[in-house]
């Protein structure tokens, strides 16, 4: 049986309003990424997630849908997706679309049915309850933005639940119409072509029916974010949205060769649910553990076996080493472990998940306080969960405005766009774009990496090592992770050639016993012949 695509694949997520302007008004657009199409051919990846592009009031940037069968204005119309996704696909690449089915926006005509009266036939949509016995909110919820996961809507006097913006009412998942509804937006995408979708947020779609209060959290200590202070018992990861999840998958797998990915930060083990008893449910469960993991030879090399041990059998692993919501990974390991991350993400065993800007290790860029733009930091601030420094425009040149637009862009591009932007990095072989644009090519030559089983997982000192093999054929991966030159013991006596190597003047050398490798130098070795 040949792997499905997204076996093989790299996915590149682009948030739409930084990746290019087509149109002069500062926020990116669908235009603009077809203009842009070529990058990721060159770079070498696979597929695009695209974070929402629907119409929305853009309270939290898109992720409060007010029509799921539709182009917000800001971003096109209609017919520029649909030449959008034939361009995406001439190139032989995937489209995958972000669906957010926990919440609408206020502003979605559903909702506004629902709050106009208690017997309005779409009230029971949302998840409305009476107040507590003395009044105010039903229970002790906490919204993900901050402040009571719960708003009194003045028409009826109910309060109505939302995990995260007062402006983003969940829907009721337990009523079968609104799975219905859903399930129609889906096929509307699928029947257009679009190869599959990551699905926002679903940890969050069922709560408990009782309406139980949340337990505190005994990890959480004053100073840390209020959001956090109770464990989301009663409210994520419920057992009713692992019975839906196979609904999903029937539909999906009903089109061919789509892929489903959900978002939900859950522990390790928390990860097996969602594909399924049977594998019967997402194809790709996120795997965001990367994202918090220490950068620690021993620590990443634990993890690694970890996670391979919780994959179910038949089932495909994944990796993400960054997305629009978390710190970027140039800032959180530093510029010099930037290409070992990259090597890391690109040669474990899995679908990895980058980011855009990443290939350039863009860092976060920081945002003048009269400049925030994202409701959670506005909401929440002082703990610095603001997003909108990972969001900042794709530094293309060193033209005005890096040439992601011709006007002034909504966000502030990162201060040294004019030295790393993709034009310059091109043209400079030992960057990290090239690197990427190497190590993609490789993988592409290579189903030891692409497809390849992980046959053993190790550490020495700060240098964390694996093998990748398929069919007879290893290659074997090392990385320093740590802040010093590190020496690293071969794993064949035998001479091994570097197949590709973070320092490009490896390439090709014949090594026996050990090396010495630099901070944040990464290597692929094969035994030589
Ligand atoms: O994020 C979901 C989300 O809940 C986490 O990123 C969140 O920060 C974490 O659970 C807090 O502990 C998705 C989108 O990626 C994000 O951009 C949206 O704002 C959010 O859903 C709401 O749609």
């Amino acid at each position: 049986m040949t792997a499905p695509w997204w076996h093989g694949a790299v996915v590149y997520q682009v948030y739409p309003r930084s990746f290019q302007d087509s149109n002069g008004d500062g926020v990116g657009d669908l235009n603009g990424i077809a203009a842009r199409l070529d990058h990721l051919v060159d770079l070498g990846v696979d597929a695009v997630w695209l974070s929402p592009v629907y119409p929305s009031p853009m309270a939290d940037f898109g992720y409060d849908v007010s029509d799921y069968t539709g182009i917000d204005p800001l971003f096109g119309t209609m017919a520029d997706f649909d030449r959008l996704l034939a361009a995406v696909h001439t190139r032989g690449l995937k489209l995958i679309m972000d669906l957010v089915p926990n919440h609408t926006s206020t502003a979605h005509p559903w909702f506004l049915q629902a709050r106009a009266a208690r017997q309005n036939p779409r009230r029971d949509w949302y998840v409305w309850a009476d107040p507590a016995p003395g009044g105010g909110p039903p229970n002790n919820w906490i919204s993900e933005f901050g402040g009571p996961a719960w708003t009194r809507d003045a028409v009826t006097g109910q309060y109505y639940y939302h995990a995260f913006l007062a402006t983003q009412p969940d829907l009721n998942w337990r009523n079968p119409q609104v799975q219905d509804a859903i399930e129609q937006v889906m096929r509307f995408w699928l029947d257009k072509g679009v190869d599959g979708f990551r699905l926002d947020t679903v940890q969050h779609l069922f709560e408990d029916e009782r309406l139980r209060d949340n337990p505190p959290n005994p990890d959480w200590r004053p100073g840390q974010p209020p959001t956090q202070a109770l464990r989301r018992l009663y409210t994520t990861d419920r057992p009713e949205l692992f019975r839906l999840l196979p609904r999903w998958r029937t539909l999906a797998d009903s089109f061919g060769d789509r892929v489903l990915i959900s978002e939900a930060y859950v522990p390790l083990a928390g990860l097996a649910p969602y594909y399924g008893a049977n594998n019967d449910s997402m194809h790709l469960p996120f795997n965001f553990h990367l994202i918090g993991a220490r950068w620690n030879a021993a620590e990443l090399a634990a993890l690694i076996r970890d996670y391979d041990a919780i994959v179910p059998a038949g089932a495909w692993p994944n990796w993400v080493l960054g997305n629009h919501d978390r710190s970027r990974i140039a800032a959180r390991v530093g510029a010099d472990q930037a290409a070992a991350a990259a090597l890391l993400l690109l040669t474990l065993r899995g679908t990895p998940t980058m980011y855009y800007g990443d290939e350039l290790g863009l860092s976060d860029v920081p945002i003048p306080p009269d400049r925030v733009q994202d409701p959670w930091e506005k909401n929440v601030s002082g703990y610095g969960l603001g997003r909108d420094p990972v969001r900042t425009p794709m530094p293309w040149s060193a033209a005005a405005n890096g040439g992601f637009s011709a006007a002034p862009p909504w966000l502030p591009l990162n201060a040294d766009f004019a030295a790393r932007n993709v034009a310059a990095q091109r043209a400079d072989p030992d960057s990290l774009l090239n690197l990427y644009r190497r190590v993609l090519a490789l993988r592409r030559a290579e189903p030891a990496l692409a497809l390849g089983d992980l046959v053993s997982v190790g550490h020495q000192g700060d240098v964390l090592w694996y093998i990748r093999q398929r069919q007879g054929r290893a290659l074997t991966v090392a990385l320093n992770l740590g802040p010093r030159p590190a020496t690293w013991t071969l794993p064949a006596a035998a001479p091994c050639r570097v197949v590709l190597s973070t320092a490009r003047t490896r390439a090709g050398a014949l090594l026996t016993g050990s090396v010495e490798l630099a901070s944040g130098e990464g290597m692929i070795v094969e035994a030589a012949p």
